[in-house]
């Protein structure tokens, strides 16, 4: 494999124009630490370019004027108190400390009615008198504060305006990378990674790549992901023994991600004891594997002591877990979280389990309630340090789910709400699907009905939100140009589950393309926007129907195959006859799994009368003549949908072309080689699965179109 050249690498959404407006300012840096060693780190960076200064904790005497100020509140004021106003001419050193003096106020103010302080990730912005100022009580605010400041550009110095609070919804806003240390013989470097090898491994080794993971660090920590997993949750041989032999490995990448707030986690399995200390059991309740855990965990404290935590999948596909030993799975969380406890680390408990072995002629047993019959039984036993992370549909990332009910299940545990960063399911990468519109669908959804509780409150007020990272080593690091806005938006969503999808798009588009190549910047926007904004449904548009899900090339999950899954152990059917499509999850009549929701939504989704339309064959098997709540019939949906999302591709294509002379030619080439092939494969979706369901049906096309 031959090695990129770093230099090569591109900027994403921090190229250097990103901080033209904060590079000419003069900036007064307060505060100590190494994350604010990080902010002086970056605005320096910015000011050697566009012609600003910066310092950094400067006394009385020598005060500099200055147009930004980022300080700690707990930081010595810029300089004396501020006189009282109207008062005598100020010098830029005075004004600098009014500006600060009345953020503060106003802060105070706010903070008082609010009754909250800014915490140790928030920050305000506030300008006043020709200074912006950022303060925040704690670093990591600060860096947090700079990074707003960077989104704001120019708008980050306009006119006067009140203090503005930023706090994050999620106290964690994690990455899990899938990354293999060795080369998986099957999987590769990175599980279900689209972007080339890992930025952190290389067949079997620490890649070593300082200058990408710390350009990567810089990315996340300026969309605010405040932790990662290094490697993957399925756990190999090599990978096991990052937890011992091998910590030091971790805490090189400890040691990179630290200065932009990121803490490690650590994926391990839960076979550890017998595999790696030797012992005859994992028993989670044998006293002997306590003590190896509460051991190895000090030692990993020893060397890593602002170690987040591990990761586990555990009875899941192969992987190991207490049920070898007769134990649940509060017991196997329980004994990670006791060895974690005396140092604040987590447990992150995926509830990801189900059998992967099943027989597709036993109708009743369903994949999608699994994880509900596994972990709803045992809400309340969890240790607090217990996170249980929980994938955000009952199946598996695909195109379209209902929400996992495992989420209105356990009031008693604190659960953190998994997403696929990663396009397993959605296009691997080569197709344009920005994923924040399903997302934000997701997080805002009630399960208790409409003035109840959102996901984003579950998750917010338990263990956060999870994603599955698509970054792998590829120079534009998401192997798709524009699958880079999925990663940006994950973690804009993270911070504020509020954001409108097309806000954080416009956020990432102003961020990533520089002003100075758009010939018409409206142009550029509005062309990205009418690619990208409804991508996720062109491309449920051309792949399966109405929430019925899979219909993959089995293995490695690309490109249509209508019944690749159908007689296989993994519990993914569609169940297509002559006379109808999909599964009957019904209490009635089929698996009962609509009865693992709440009201209303156990009604809701119950009856065909009642259930959305883009959910219907995922709850009910029902007659191709069906009709849906849009008046079509099931079939005749199916048809329209395939043409429909084939000619929203051709017009991507299209329109990409339009912006040949406005973006990076690097960046112009790579999405047009991706999208000819998200067309071809879209031709092949809506082919395959058209012609499929009129040779099952019979029915013919009410437009007469071709259906092979
Ligand atoms: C890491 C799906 C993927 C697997 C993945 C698994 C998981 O089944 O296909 O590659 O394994 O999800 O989430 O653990």
């Amino acid at each position: 494999m031959s090695t990129p050249d770093p230099t090569d690498v591109h900027p994403a959404w921090l190229p250097d124009e990103a901080w033209r407006a904060i590079g000419v300012r003069r900036i007064l840096v307060r505060g100590e630490g190494t994350l604010v060693d990080t902010v002086q780190a970056e605005v320096e960076r910015a000011t050697h370019r566009y012609g600003g200064a910066v310092w950094r904790n400067p006394t009385d005497v020598d005060l500099p004027s200055a147009d930004l100020v980022l300080a700690l509140t707990g930081a010595p004021p810029p300089d004396s108190p501020p006189a009282p106003e109207p008062g005598p001419p100020e010098t830029s050193g005075t004004l600098a400390s009014t500006a600060v003096a009345t953020a503060k106020a106003q802060l105070d103010t706010a903070t008082a009615q609010v009754g909250e302080s800014l915490g140790a990730e928030g920050f305000v912005v506030a300008r006043h008198a020709g200074v912006t100022v950022v303060l925040a009580d704690a670093p990591a605010g600060l860096l947090y504060g700079l990074f707003e400041l960077v989104r704001l550009g120019a708008a980050g110095f306009g006119p006067t305006h009140p203090v503005r609070v930023h706090r994050p919804a999620m106290a964690r806003r994690m990455l899990d990378h899938w990354d293999n240390v060795d080369v998986h013989p099957v999987m590769g470097q990175v599980e279900r990674g689209y972007a080339g090898g890992s930025i952190f491994w290389r067949d079997g080794r620490p890649r070593g790549d300082v200058a990408r993971v710390t350009a990567y660090a810089r990315l996340l920590a300026a969309c605010g992901i405040n932790a990662v997993s290094v490697n993957n949750v399925n756990v190999h041989a090599t990978e096991a023994q990052l937890l011992t032999e091998r910590l030091d490995d971790v805490a090189e990448l400890a040691d990179l991600l630290r200065p932009y707030a990121i803490r490690v986690h650590l994926a391990v399995t839960f076979a550890a004891p017998v595999v790696l200390g030797g012992l005859p059991t994992a028993d989670p309740l044998d006293p002997a594997v306590r003590d190896w855990w509460a051991e190895t965990t000090a030692r990993v404290y020893a060397r890593i002591p602002d170690f987040g935590g591990y990761l586990v999948k555990a009875d899941s596909e192969g992987q190991p877990g207490p049920f070898s030993y007769g134990r649940d799975h509060a017991d196997g969380a329980n004994l990670l979280a006791e060895a974690l406890a005396p140092y604040g680390g987590v447990v992150h408990w995926r509830a990801f389990v189900y059998n992967h072995r099943q027989d597709w002629r036993d109708r009743s047993t369903d994949r999608a309630r699994a994880a509900y019959d596994h972990f709803a039984p045992l809400d309340g036993r969890f240790r607090d340090n217990v996170i249980v992370q929980v994938k955000h549909g009952p199946m598996d990332f695909q195109t379209r789910e209902p929400v996992s009910p495992v989420i209105a299940a356990m009031p008693g545990t604190r659960l953190a709400v998994e997403f696929q960063v990663t396009q397993e399911y959605t296009g691997q990468q080569r197709h344009v699907c920005y994923l924040a519109p399903w997302w934000s669908e997701i997080l805002r959804f009630a399960p208790w009905g409409d003035d109840g509780r959102t996901v984003a409150d579950v998750a917010a007020d338990g263990g956060g939100l999870v994603a599955v990272s698509n970054v792998g080593d590829d120079r534009f690091w998401t192997g798709h140009p524009l699958a880079q806005a999925n990663l940006y938006a994950f973690g804009r969503l993270c911070w504020n589950p509020r954001l409108g999808p097309q806000a954080v798009l416009d956020e990432w588009i102003d961020l990533t393309f520089a002003p100075d190549t758009r010939v018409d910047p409206d142009l550029l926007r509005r062309t990205l926007h009418e690619i990208m904004d409804d991508s996720w449904r062109t491309y449920e548009r051309y792949t399966a129907p109405l929430g019925v899900g899979f219909m993959v090339r089995p293995g490695h999950h690309y490109g249509p195959d209508v019944d690749g899954y159908e007689y296989t152990p993994w519990g993914t059917y569609h169940f297509a006859d002559r006379d109808g499509v999909g599964v009957d999850r019904t209490r009635a009549t089929g698996t009962g799994f609509t009865g693992q929701y709440p009201p209303p939504f156990a009604e809701r989704y119950e009856s065909v009368e009642t259930c959305p339309d883009e959910l219907l064959l995922f709850f009910h098997h029902v007659p191709y003549g069906h009709l849906l709540h849009s008046g079509s019939t099931v079939i005749q949906h199916i048809y329209d949908t395939h043409f429909e999302g084939v000619r929203e591709v051709e017009a991507m294509c299209r329109r990409w072309e339009w912006l040949a002379r406005l973006v990076d030619p690097a960046v112009h080439a790579r999405v047009t080689e991706r999208l000819a092939e998200q067309l071809r494969c879209a031709r092949e979706w809506r082919d395959q699965v058209n012609a499929y369901f009129h040779r099952k049906s019979g029915i013919p096309d009410a437009h007469s179109r071709m259906l092979h």
